[in-house]
């Protein structure tokens, strides 16, 4: 007996920069030349052409609901021009995603930027960040109607901590550049993680009121619920060391967890868990069951993520807007998000409100310097872009039309 809502949506999510292919005026685009060992995104999935198939792939399997992004770099190739033509591509995809019986779930910013933006003097922490953000924030507003659903940053709290990797590689302390995302690439690097730095809180409040200018202008030209997404760590203390774990937890998240106070929802982007102990974060050893970013198999850190979110946002909803794993192994794909689902569903029965699980990533996409780390429901031929579906995405479709089936029938 399910104890999800009727309208819980099932679905998955991908981002513009890592799935779209040629995003030529990103900042991003250019970070890949300068990142040694990297590949390049280059076409990426030619999702950019391909929407409509990735989108009937989904709503043939049974999901309901895509998480997609816009992208800034398109939308402002330039400082002083706004594309009518990008606007439309995305008015296209929300349609698309109508059409099918999808509720798209738009995000605004998912870690990359204009290129021209970055050169301004600061990007997102610089002195025209507001006035710039505010911007092309108003001018999509013209393109989200019938969108329930948005999200202004992708992981601030990555943002943060990608500052602060750039800092360090600026001062000459790293011969190697590490990918944005915590999980990634940690497998070669397991002495690393110790000393890597933490979410820089300067960058971060100047996100939190990045987000809520954002936040702000939504509410006043759109309908929708507004929130953000944060890269929840499930973070568990040590015996002993619960002072430490709270002082760890600010910094990594719940500074951004508080940022969320007044919004609709909080995104919560769940991959894997961290013991804390006197010294920080405990450094994960490589290991037979690593997933293949390095990270700890860990289908329970959902739950632990979930019940952390609601607790310091205070009883804001939640929406699963990340939740997968990196693995050429579909079946153990489907068991991880088994036991991820098991998690969830235990804290809605406990009373934590959440209205969706979007399952990362719908494509086998570019993650960030890397193509290996496949986190996919779906594999994409790198020559012809030919889509296969996994198992897992007809397993997650069926337990979509499951629930679909209760929740009718209660
Ligand atoms: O691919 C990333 C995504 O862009 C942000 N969250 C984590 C994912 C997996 O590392």
């Amino acid at each position: 007996m399910t104890t999800l809502a009727p309208g819980f949506l099932w679905g998955a999510a991908t981002a513009p920069h890592q799935v779209e292919g040629n995003n030529v005026n990103a900042d991003f685009w250019r970070t890949e030349t300068r990142m040694p060992g990297a590949t390049y995104s280059g076409d990426a999935c030619d999702s950019y052409h391909r929407y409509r198939e990735d989108m009937q792939l989904m709503a043939d399997a049974g999901l309901t609901a895509y998480r997609f992004g816009i992208e800034w770099a398109r939308i402002q190739p330039r400082p002083d021009l706004f594309s009518r033509a990008e606007l439309a591509h995305y008015r296209r995809m929300i349609d698309t995603a109508l059409e099918l019986g999808l509720t798209p779930v738009v995000t605004l910013h998912h870690f990359t930027s204009p290129a021209w933006f970055a050169d301004e003097g600061g990007g997102l922490t610089g002195p025209t960040a507001a006035q710039r953000w505010g911007a092309y924030v108003e001018r999509v507003t013209e393109i989200l109607d019938g969108v329930e659903w948005i999200i202004t940053f992708n992981e601030p709290n990555m943002l943060a901590l990608m500052t602060a990797f750039a800092e360090l590689a600026a001062s000459g302390a790293m011969d190697e550049w590490q990918s944005p995302t915590l999980e990634v690439d940690t497998s070669d690097h397991a002495g690393l993680v110790a000393s890597l730095p933490t979410p820089d809180p300067e960058v971060g409040r100047a996100l939190i009121a990045l987000h809520r200018q954002a936040v702000g202008i939504l509410r006043a030209r759109t309908t929708a619920k507004v929130g953000w997404t944060i890269a929840n760590q499930a973070f568990t203390p040590t015996p002993g060391n619960e002072a430490t774990y709270a002082e760890v937890s600010h910094v990594w998240e719940d500074l951004y967890l508080e940022g969320s106070a007044g919004d609709d929802f909080i995104g919560v982007q769940s991959y894997s868990s961290q013991p804390v102990d006197a010294n920080g974060p405990v450094p994960h050893p490589p290991h037979p069951d690593n997933t293949l970013v390095g990270s700890a198999y860990r289908p329970d850190a959902l739950g632990i993520a979930l019940r952390h979110a609601w607790e310091v946002g205070g009883g804001i909803p939640l929406l699963v807007t990340e939740n997968g794993i990196a693995t050429d192994d579909d079946t153990r794909r489907i068991a991880y998000t088994e036991g991820a689902l098991a998690g969830l569903e235990d804290a809605v029965a406990d009373g934590i409100d959440v209205r969706g699980y979007l399952h990362w990533s719908l494509l086998d996409n570019y993650e960030w310097g890397h193509w290996e780390p496949t986190f996919g429901l779906i594999a994409v031929d790198r020559e012809t872009f030919v889509r296969t579906p996994k198992p897992s995405l007809a397993w997650l479709g069926q337990r979509a039309r499951a629930h679909a089936e209760t929740a009718v029938g209660a």
